[in-house]
Formats: C-alpha cells, structure tokens, sequence
C-alpha cells in the first residue's frame, strides 16, 4: 500500500564539470529539481525531474516542471491510496505530458515503497542483471583535437562504447578523424534531431564509418521520416526524443522507424512506463539501452536499478558521477569499474545515501506540499 502524506520540491543549481553541448545548444550548469515523497509511517523516498533549463530537448523545462509537479501533480497523488508504486502512473492520467515531472514523483513513489520492502529498487523493479554495461555521451567540443582527448580519457576509464553528439557542422570530418585515430572501438553518433531528409545523402556517407548507431537524426516528434530514412542506411537508426510512451514505442517499431531505442526513464514518464517500453521492445527483438540527462546522483541512481532489466542489453549513457560533478550529492558516488560496468548496489531503495546537508547549500528553493 503507497499513501503519500507530502511532497517536497528542492531546487538545485549544479555547476557541470564540463560544458555540455548538443545540436541544440551549451549547459554549463544544471538546475535540478529534486522531489522527497514522504508516507504516513514516515518512510521517505527521492526522485529528480530530468528536464533541461531551457525547452530544447523536449517542452518541458526546470520552471515548467516545478509548476506542474506544486500545482497539479502532487495534489492528484497526496492522500490517495493504492496498491503500490506501480499504481501512482494512474493518479496522474488526466494530465497530458509532462512525463519528466511526473516521473519525478513516480520514481520517488518506488524508492519509497522498495525502502518500505527493504529490497534494492532494481530488484523491486523486476531487475536481473546487476552488472550494467556503461558508454559514455560525449559532446560537441571547441575543437576536433579536445574531443579525441575526451575520447582518449573515457576509453582508458574502461568505457564500452563512445557516443559522441554530432551537428550538420560536427560530423563526416569528425567522426573520420574518430575513426582514423582510436580504429574499430563501439561508436555511435547523436544528432539530436539536427537533420531533415534533404540531408539524406550526408546521413548515407555516415555508413562508411560502421556506427553502432546514428541516434535520432531527424526532427523531435518524427517516426515517419525515421522509417523513410532507415530504408535508406545501413546504419541502425536509434530513436530517443519521439518515444515518449509504450504506444510511441509499439508504432516505431510497427513503422521500423529505427532498430533501437534509448529508453530515457525521465522521458517516458518514470519506472512504471520504462518498464512496460522495456517489454514491448524486448518482445519485438528491439534491443534498449538507459540515456541519461546530465542526471545528479538521484536520478542516476534510478536509471540505474532500471537498467539491470534484461531488455537492456546495450551500453547506457549512464556513467560515473565525476564525469559531471565535483561532488554529487550522494553517497558513494556513482563508480564504474576499469572494464566498464556499474554494479547495482545491494542497500535498500535507491542504494545510495542523499546528502541533505549539500542539498542544502545548493538550493535554491522549496516547496512543500501537503495533504
Ligand atoms: O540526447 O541523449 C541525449 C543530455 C541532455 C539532453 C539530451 C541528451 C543528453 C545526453 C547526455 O546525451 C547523457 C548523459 O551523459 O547524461
Ligand atoms: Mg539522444
């Protein structure tokens, strides 16, 4: 039984390590809102809304979400009863979108209830592979040398596959030198929707270079083109932004939009959704990987207990918190060993401790909502 009593918000303001740049643009600092849900017996669980600052990569962004989550969601889901965590989804149904905020609720909602279990999340996920397979996202640099640098540094971290974000401006030139320098090591690009079909014959030269994939190369809402293009290439086409539901999902694949798909647990609106995208893809042979969000250590934490269910077979982009942080704000940090994998830990819940006394200093507001 699951009967959240409040509802806390924190936002915090997390200066990246790096600068992070897509297609659509440079993060150099990361506003995060994270959620605390708290029961009746006092229980407690955290989640984190995984939208970016701006509304690039999808609508929803930091201020948006925080509205949505104070105003609308927390109310649906405060004082109602259900069966469990795989219920809370439900309580949110009327409002459309707004998977990233939910999701920051919803999530919060299974760490809570493994916590009350006292299991690890990923077990009470319905996980069975502990030992994650980790890639690394890498993006645009300022120039061609920092990028094979950066390459350089993950591989001799262990990392198994390198994702690097490309541009109409960052990519044949690029991913040749990439190439030419570190030989037949697992790579992929992600165009985050840079391209149209116009640029098919740019996106054809790409297959010379045996990617394992090109990552969502045309617009944010397509699965049509996707599939015009796919029949096109030889290169697996790998979709992320237009996934949003497991009816997304059942489409693309219908469509055979891409032959792969980063399942993000923010996107699709937290465990319960990936958890149902996870089974339709590995029904139909489609193999997932977990994306990430330039997550702090809350939402690492939950992609990854949701990465050890067995359709996730490729490299994430989840990988150790120092490549973002200075210092997360849990407890240990993320690691991952020197041949590439992170293990799922064996604590309750998330796994991880929160550290409330740096949460602290780092907000920037709260709110709290009660029944
Ligand atoms: O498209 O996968 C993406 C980060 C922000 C927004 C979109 C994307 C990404 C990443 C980074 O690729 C993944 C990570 O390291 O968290
Ligand atoms: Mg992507």
């Amino acid at each position: 039984m699951v009967k959240i009593k409040s509802i806390e918000l924190i936002e915090i303001n997390l200066p990246l390590v790096h600068f992070f740049e897509t297609s659509f643009g440079r993060t150099y600092e990361r506003r995060i809102i994270l959620t605390r849900v708290l029961d009746d017996t006092g229980a407690e669980g955290w989640g984190e809304a995984t939208c970016g600052e701006t509304p690039s990569y999808s609508e929803e962004w930091t201020d948006a979400a925080w509205a949505v989550i104070e105003k609308i969601l927390a109310p649906m889901v405060i004082g109602a009863q259900v069966e469990s965590a795989a219920d809370i989804w439900d309580l949110m149904k009327q409002v459309r979108g707004n998977r990233m905020a939910k999701a920051a609720i919803e999530t919060a909602c299974w760490d809570l209830e493994a916590k009350k279990s006292d299991v690890p999340l990923w077990r009470h996920l319905g996980g069975e592979n502990r030992e994650i397979a980790c890639g690394v996202s890498i993006g645009i640099q300022d120039s061609v040398g920092q990028l094979l640098e950066k390459i350089q540094t993950e591989l001799d971290a262990g990392y198994q596959r390198i994702k690097i974000k490309i541009s109409p401006r960052w990519d044949y030139e690029i991913i040749k030198k990439v190439r030419e320098t570190f030989g037949d090591i697992r790579l992929m690009g992600d165009a985050n929707s840079a391209y149209t079909l116009d640029d098919i014959d740019k996106l054809k030269s790409l297959d010379e270079f045996e990617l394992m994939m090109l990552e969502q190369p045309l617009p944010h809402d397509d699965i049509i083109d996707h599939a015009k293009l796919q029949r096109e290439i030889r290169t697996p086409v790998c979709l992320d932004e237009p996934i949003k539901s497991p009816e997304d999902a059942r489409k693309a694949i219908e469509l055979k939009s891409g032959k792969i798909i980063n399942l993000k647990n923010g996107r699709v609106g937290g465990h319960s959704e990936s958890k149902r995208i996870e089974k339709i893809c590995r029904e139909a042979g489609i193999p997932v990987w977990c994306g990430g969000m330039l997550e702090s250590g809350i939402g690492r934490a939950h992609n990854i207990a949701i990465s050890t269910l067995k359709g996730y077979t490729l490299p994430g982009d989840v990988s150790a918190s120092k490549r973002y942080w200075h210092e997360d704000i849990i407890e240990p940090a993320v690691e991952v060993s020197p041949n590439g994998i992170i293990i799922a830990p064996e604590k309750i819940g998330i796994g991880f401790e929160v550290k409330r006394n740096l949460i602290e200093k780092l907000a920037v507001r709260k709110a709290s909502v009660k029944f």
